[in-house]
C-alpha cells in the first residue's frame, strides 16, 4: 500500500504531482469540503505533510496526524510551523532552502524598477487608452532613477545578498541589517534597523518572520522618508500595514513593491488604488524553473524520511 500523505496547499507543476501520485496516496486537504471531518477520517493514517511557506501547519493538525513522520515545506519561510513543537515530536521540518533564491531576488529588482520609474502606471496609461486621449509628454509626471539609489537589505540571508549582488549592478550602494554581522559580505552592516531605514533610499525586506513581526513600523517609514521606497518579497507580516497605508497616504514614503501582505489575499483597500504601489500575489518563487527545483526538494524529503532516513536538510531532527 502507498503511504498516505496529506496536502496542505497546492503544488503547480505536473511532473511534481504526477510522481507525487505515482509513489503516494495524496490527499488533497485544500479540496475538501469539510476538513475537520476529513482528518478524523484519515488523520491516523497520514505519514507525511506537504504545505506552503506561509501555509505551514497548526500544532493542532499536528497532534491529529499520531503517524506523521515528515513535514515537507515547500518554501523558504518555516515561520506558520513551531519549529519547536515539531521537534519536541521528533518530526523532520524541511524546506526548500536554496531553490527559490534568483526568483526571489529578481522579483525585489522588478519591484524596485517598478516603483521607481512607475511602469505599472505606464502600462495601465497604454493599454487603457489614455495616451491616445491625452498626449502631451507632461501626462504623466516623472519618474525616479534606480540605477544608484542605496538600497537597505534587511536580512542578508540566501536572498539578500542575491539581491545585494543584483542590485550592485545597478551601481547602487548596499547596507544591510541583520541579527548579526555576517563575516563574508563586503557591505555595510548596520545594526539598528532605524539608521538603516534613514541612510537608504529603498529599504527592501528579506527577512525570516519568525521572529521579527511589526518591525517596519511609522518610525522605520518616517525615518525612510518621503522620496524613499518600500519593497518586500519576505512576509507581510515583518510591516505594521496600518502604518505603511498611512505613511503612503500621506506621502510619508515615495511608495513600495509588495509581493506580501499580512492577512492573503486580502490586500488592504486603500492600497489597490494608489500609483504609487506596485502589487503582486505572493509571486517571487512562482517560476517554472523555482517550483520545479523546489518539487523535487520536497519529493527528496518525503522519501528520505518515509525511508526512515533523516531528511537531507532537516531544521528539527
Ligand atoms: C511560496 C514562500 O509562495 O518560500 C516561501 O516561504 O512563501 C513562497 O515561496 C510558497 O511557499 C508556495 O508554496
Amino acid at each position: 500500500m502507498k503511504p498516505n500523505i496529506l496536502q496542505l496547499n497546492p503544488i503547480l507543476v505536473p511532473a511534481i504531482n504526477d510522481t507525487l501520485g505515482e509513489r503516494y496516496t495524496v490527499h488533497r486537504l485544500f479540496e475538501q469540503h469539510d476538513k475537520d471531518a476529513f482528518i478524523r477520517e484519515h488523520g491516523a493514517s497520514i505519514r507525511g505533510v506537504i504545505t506552503g511557506g506561509h501555509t505551514g501547519i497548526s500544532n493542532d493538525l499536528i497532534a491529529r496526524l499520531p503517524a506523521l513522520e515528515v513535514i515537507a515545506v515547500n518554501g523558504v519561510g518555516t515561520d506558520a510551523v513551531d519549529l519547536a513543537f515539531a521537534r519536541a515530536r521528533g518530526i523532520p521540518v524541511t524546506a526548500t532552502v536554496g531553490a527559490l533564491t534568483e526568483d526571489v531576488a529578481d522579483l525585489a529588482i522588478g519591484l524596485m524598477l517598478a516603483v521607481c520609474r512607475a511602469i505599472c502606471t505606464g502600462n495601465d496609461f497604454v493599454k487603457t487608452g489614455n495616451w491616445k486621449k491625452n498626449p502631451h509628454p507632461g501626462a504623466l509626471p516623472l519618474s525616479r532613477r534606480f540605477s544608484g539609489k542605496r538600497v537597505g537589505i534587511v536580512g542578508m540571508g540566501k536572498v539578500g545578498r542575491a539581491i545585494a549582488q543584483r542590485a550592485c549592478a545597478f551601481g547602487c550602494p548596499i547596507a544591510y541589517t541583520d541579527l548579526r554581522r555576517m563575516e563574508d559580505v563586503p557591505h555595510q552592516f548596520v545594526p539598528d534597523l532605524l539608521a538603516l531605514a534613514r541612510g537608504c533610499d529603498i529599504l527592501v525586506l528579506a527577512a525570516a518572520a519568525d521572529k521579527a513581526q511589526g518591525i517596519v513600523d511609522a518610525a522605520v517609514l518616517d525615518a525612510l522618508g518621503k522620496d524613499g521606497y518600500l519593497v518586500n518579497v519576505a512576509r507581510g507580516k515583518l510591516v505594521v500595514e496600518s502604518d505603511l497605508v498611512e505613511a503612503l497616504s500621506k506621502g510619508a514614503i515615495a511608495g513600495a513593491g509588495l509581493d506580501v501582505f499580512v492577512d492573503e489575499p486580502n490586500v488592504p483597500a486603500a492600497l489597490l488604488g494608489m500609483d504609487r504601489v506596485v502589487l503582486q500575489a505572493h509571486r517571487a518563487s512562482a517560476t517554472v524553473e523555482s517550483r520545479t527545483a523546489m518539487g523535487e526538494m520536497v519529493l527528496a524529503s518525503l522519501s528520505q524520511a518515509l525511508a526512515g532516513q533523516r531528511p537531507e536538510g532537516s531544521l528539527t531532527t
